[in-house]
Parts: C-alpha cells; structure tokens; sequence
C-alpha cells in the first residue's frame, strides 16, 4: 500500500475532505463486520480507525483482520494502550497527549511500545492528540488521569497545537472525546487551522451532516465519526457517495 501519510497530503492538496470510520473493538460485535462494511464502503468514507480506551487484548487484531476481508479502505490504529498494536493493520498514529501532562502518554507507552514496532511495516504517524473538555467525563480522562483543555482558553489549544508540530508531530487530532456532547466550536477548529501547517484530525460529537461540513467548512481535514454509526448506521445512507 502507498503511504497513508503521503495520500492524506495529496487529497488535502486537491483540496479532498476525508472521513475515518471510527471502529472501538471493544464494542463491535465482530459477527457484524461484512454487513456493516457493505454501508461503509458505498458512502464517503476514506479511512477506518480502530481502537478504544479500553480494549481486551487480541481483540484489536482479529477485529483489523475480518475488515480487512470487507474494504479496500486503509486502516489506521488509533490506540487506546500498547496492547491495541497489531501489524495487520495499515498504518499506526504513534499519539502524544499533548492536552495531558501524564509522562507515561507523552513518552512511556512510546517506549514501551518499541519491541512491538521493531521490523514492523507498520506506517507510523506521529500525531498530537488533545482532549477538548465537552461536558462529559471520558472514557480517555480516566484511563490516561488528564485533565482535558478548557474549550475556552483557545489560545492555549492554539499554542499546543503548533509546539506539537515544531516538536516535529505530523497530524495533530483535537479531540472532544468519544460520544461528546457536543463537538468543538467552529472557533477552536478554525484558531488551530490557521496557525498549523500540517494536516488537522477533528473528532468526538458529530451526528448529523451539518456539524461534519462545519468542521469541514472551518478547517478540518480529515474528520472522525464513531460514536453516530454506533447508534444509528442509517446515518451511512446520509453520507452515500455520489456517482
Ligand atoms: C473519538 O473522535 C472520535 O476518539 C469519535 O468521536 O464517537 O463522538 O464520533 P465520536
């Protein structure tokens, strides 16, 4: 497969609005996978992500290997732990969190994570994850024991967003958290866009077309939906492709 990384650069280039499926092992019922990609497949989705907060081990893997036998679509861990590495998958973001200030997330699990990743042909994207607090407790609060950012101290998420890229990050990913409230504002997407010059992740809170073209709209280049396919995949028939 082509770089994953290299694609994301030249769809942004043509000016292309991506979209990753966010698929959580820990709450997928494998037995679904070839149904649940047929409405994948034929809607405007350009990635899957896979991983969770907390997510059994082995299950990641065997989840990536039966999507594999459904799409052609690259898939991207996005992982919750160590544990959630598996070399069947595509490409790896290799997180940061940078919103946190919990050294075993900006550095420890990367260590930990070496052996794993040793000889693997896993792409691997260094990315800057951030939490945006979106009045819920999440799932990612708990198990890393971070606080998120404040949705209103903007320049502070500005300003963390642009160390992660001079720190040499080459996505950055802000994040309201899986199954957020509401997702983050059209002020915050849009202060970090202008100041970065590598691709922007948006994730956490949207459900409906509108909330995806104004994340979109204000800057967003790849955005990530899980939870609104969770409760409904009706929502696929919305974001059909157009032939
Ligand atoms: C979570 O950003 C993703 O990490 C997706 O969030 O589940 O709310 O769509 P949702």
């Amino acid at each position: 497969m082509e770089s994953i990384y290299n694609n994301i650069m030249s769809a942004i280039s043509k000016c292309e609005r991506l979209l990753a499926v966010l698929i959580d092992p820990d709450k997928f019922p494998v037995e679904n996978t070839s149904a649940f990609f047929k409405k994948v497949n034929a809607s405007i989705a350009t990635h899957i992500f896979v991983g969770g907060s907390i997510v059994g081990d082995f299950q990641t893997e065997t989840l990536v290997i039966e999507i594999k036998k459904y799409t052609k679509l690259p898939v991207v861990l996005f992982p919750g732990d160590v544990t959630q590495i598996t070399n069947k998958a595509d490409a790896l973001l290799f997180l940061s969190l940078l919103s946190g200030r919990n050294p075993e997330y900006l550095i420890g699990k990367h260590v930990e994570s070496v052996s794993k990743l040793r000889g693997s042909e896993l792409e691997i994207i260094p990315t800057g994850y951030m939490l945006i607090e979106s009045g819920k407790f999440t799932a990612v609060e708990k198990v890393t024991g971070t606080k998120p950012m404040l949705r209103n101290q903007i320049q502070n998420i500005i300003d963390t967003s642009r160390a992660g890229e001079l720190l040499g990050m080459k996505l950055i990913y802000l994040e309201a958290g899986s199954g957020a409230k509401f997702p983050l504002t059209e002020a915050i997407i849009r202060g970090v866009k202008n100041e970065l010059n590598i691709p922007l992740i948006v994730g956490g809170g949207i459900r409906n077309k509108e909330q995806l073209k104004l994340a979109y709209d204000v800057g967003a280049n790849l955005v990530v939906i899980g939870t609104a396919f969770e409760d409904d995949e009706s929502f696929f028939d919305d974001l059909k492709k157009i032939n």
